[in-house]
């Protein structure tokens, strides 16, 4: 364990056990800040994880179809040269299985398991100003401290099962897609009722339309989504991922979000309208995110994106069979990729099945669960299943899950209380030496995660050890530093057609009572990259280190 600046220990003597730093969460972010803070600094770190393995996301997310939407090659770690050599994907798309093995393979590679602790659910976190020093309970009662706290909980964690009244009447089962049975599901035979079409749902559709007896889906908003032309990888593809590593990560470093793929240099009015379709329809056979990259307006303009929703909202009408299904499904009311775009594996061909309907709640909201169904305005829907896809408390959710005080005994939820505020994501102003990785304000969920993940986890690691090399004890953003920055999270986005998706979660609106804040930083992953690294060689503007 490291001394502190004067040399000595200040560690009381209580039943805690005292490390360096205490990371939550062994997902993509744990895994590698405890590697990073443990190999590189030498620092006493520990993870502590609710779960009983490491994946984070991947743990829990089990539902039938969880698959990523990035692509194999770029949804890892490039921390490490020989890691990314000697691991294989099978598929374009890492399906839950294969990337919960992946990490497991990165747990016992870099011998991590040692320290993090499973099965223990951080509950709360009190900084003690007098000792720098973060007093963190588990659920199981455990009590840990340190001097630096990294919440790596993920933005996409917190289940959001809606209160619909009489759930706990109904007499069949029901599950929310982001704490999945390990056992899976057997749908054989049953009635199943889906709430839910974003990402998640498109994906789980397909896959529970084929085993259960009938596929109820319930709609709210339609959405877009780009097939994803998953399958397996070539061995020329997998040579070729390794052999050019190099300027795969480039790539993914220079772009605004992260993806192994460069956005076209021309605005959509640049070519005529038969050459748009025709790279509309290029792109749409290629399949994935790459869809949004045609154009480099997509989001930036509306006539611009109309085109692109224009093409996409074509194809669904030409794919689904039935009129008024297509235009349930067609009937879009945001621009494309404002809310989080989805790609599928065969959705909209879903509901050509004669086991699959789709049901408009949006026209006809749902009233309440019966024991043997769902009713809505405009009928009865009998069921034996019922799956929530209903998405996630997302980003300040899995923070605000925790009862966390800083400085005076401010809550994090008193501070957050008209929407999260932090200085570039990273850290909120009177809470000391907490470091929230992809937190809200930095381009976490706009960005291939992995990419976000490591950025933010360099830079802390750096922070940190410049903080102990030059003798400081402690670092803490100043409140006009994080105003500063919520104003400029909000003109990024506000540059864009984002905030245009008025159910978007990216904005907390789909859940009743979350303050309507843009919480993403918008304005792109290689720009925000450069601030951080600005902000650190100049001292660490906006922080103060005492
Ligand atoms: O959740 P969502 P998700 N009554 O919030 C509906 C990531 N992800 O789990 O739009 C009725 O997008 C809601 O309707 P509406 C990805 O970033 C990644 O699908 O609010 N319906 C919507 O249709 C994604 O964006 C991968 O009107 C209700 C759906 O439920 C994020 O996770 C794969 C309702 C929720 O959609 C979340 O996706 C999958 C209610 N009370 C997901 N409440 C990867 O590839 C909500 N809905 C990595």
């Amino acid at each position: 364990m490291r001394e502190d600046a004067a040399g000595k220990s200040t560690a009381k003597q209580t039943d805690a056990e005292r490390y360096d730093a205490l990371i939550i969460g062994a997902g993509f972010t744990g895994l590698y800040q405890l590697y990073s803070l443990r190999d590189r600094l030498g620092l006493n770190a520990q993870v502590l994880e609710a779960a009983d393995g490491v994946g984070g996301t991947w743990y829990w997310n089990r539902y039938p179809g969880a698959r990523c939407d990035s692509e194999s090659h770029s949804y890892c770690y490039y921390f490490s040269k020989e890691l990314v050599t000697e691991w294989e994907w099978s598929e374009r798309y890492p399906g839950q299985e294969e990337i919960r093995h992946y990490l497991n393979h990165v747990a016992d590679r870099f011998d991590l398991r040692k320290d993090i602790r499973l099965g223990d659910r951080v509950i709360s976190a009190r900084f003690d100003d007098a000792e720098t020093l973060w007093h963190v309970t588990t659920e199981a009662g455990r009590q840990y401290e340190a001097q630096f706290l990294i919440t790596g909980v993920g933005c996409l964690s917190s289940a959001n099962v809606p209160d619909i009244p009489g759930l706990d009447d109904f007499k069949g089962d029901w599950y929310h897609t982001g704490s999945w049975p390990h056992e899976g599901v057997d749908f054989t035979g049953k009635r199943v009722g889906q709430i839910g079409t974003g990402s998640t749902g498109i994906q789980s559709a397909p896959v529970i339309a084929e085993a259960a007896k009938h596929l109820t889906v319930f709609q709210r908003t339609a959405n877009y989504s780009i097939p994803a032309r998953n399958g397996p990888l070539s061995e020329d593809f997998k040579r070729y991922t390794k052999e050019h590593s190099d300027e795969i990560h480039e790539t993914m470093l220079a772009g605004p979000n992260g993806h192994p793929f460069r956005i076209e240099d021309r605005p959509v009015a640049s070519v005529t309208p038969d050459e748009q379709r025709e790279i509309y329809e290029a792109a749409w056979e290629k399949g994935g995110l790459r869809f949004r990259s045609v154009f480099k307006d997509l989001l930036t303009s509306k006539p611009a994106n109309d085109t692109a929703a224009a093409f996409i909202k074509t194809k669904i009408r030409a794919v689904v069979k039935d009129p008024e299904t297509a235009a349930l499904l067609s009937t879009i009311d945001h621009p494309f990729a404002t809310k989080r775009p989805p790609v599928d594996s065969h959705y909209f061909e879903t509901f050509n099945r004669d086991n699959v309907s789709l049901v408009d709640i949006k026209t006809n909201p749902i009233t309440r669960i019966t024991p043997t169904g769902i009713e809505t305005t405009a009928g009865h829907h009998d069921l034996d299943i019922i799956v929530f896809a209903t998405g996630f408390d997302a980003i300040s959710g899995p923070l605000l899950a925790m009862d966390i005080r800083g400085k005076n005994g401010v809550t994090l939820k008193e501070q957050w209380a008209e929407g999260p505020k932090t200085y570039l994501g990273l850290q909120v102003a009177g809470f000391p030496n907490l470091f929230t990785v992809t937190g809200p304000g930095s381009p976490s969920v706009l960005t291939n995660m992995p990419v976000a993940i490591e950025q933010h986890v360099d830079w802390i690691t750096d922070c940190i050890d410049t903080l102990l090399k030059n003798g400081k004890s402690r670092i803490e953003t100043t409140p006009e530093a994080a105003e500063e920055w919520v104003g400029e999270t909000t003109a990024a986005a506000n540059a864009t057609l984002l905030p245009q998706a008025n159910s978007s979660w990216y904005l907390g609106a789909n859940v009743p009572g979350k303050p309507r804040v843009f919480m993403p930083y918008a304005g792109g992953m290689a720009h925000y990259r450069k601030r951080c690294n600005d902000v650190a060689a100049d001292g660490y503007k906006g922080f103060v280190l005492s």
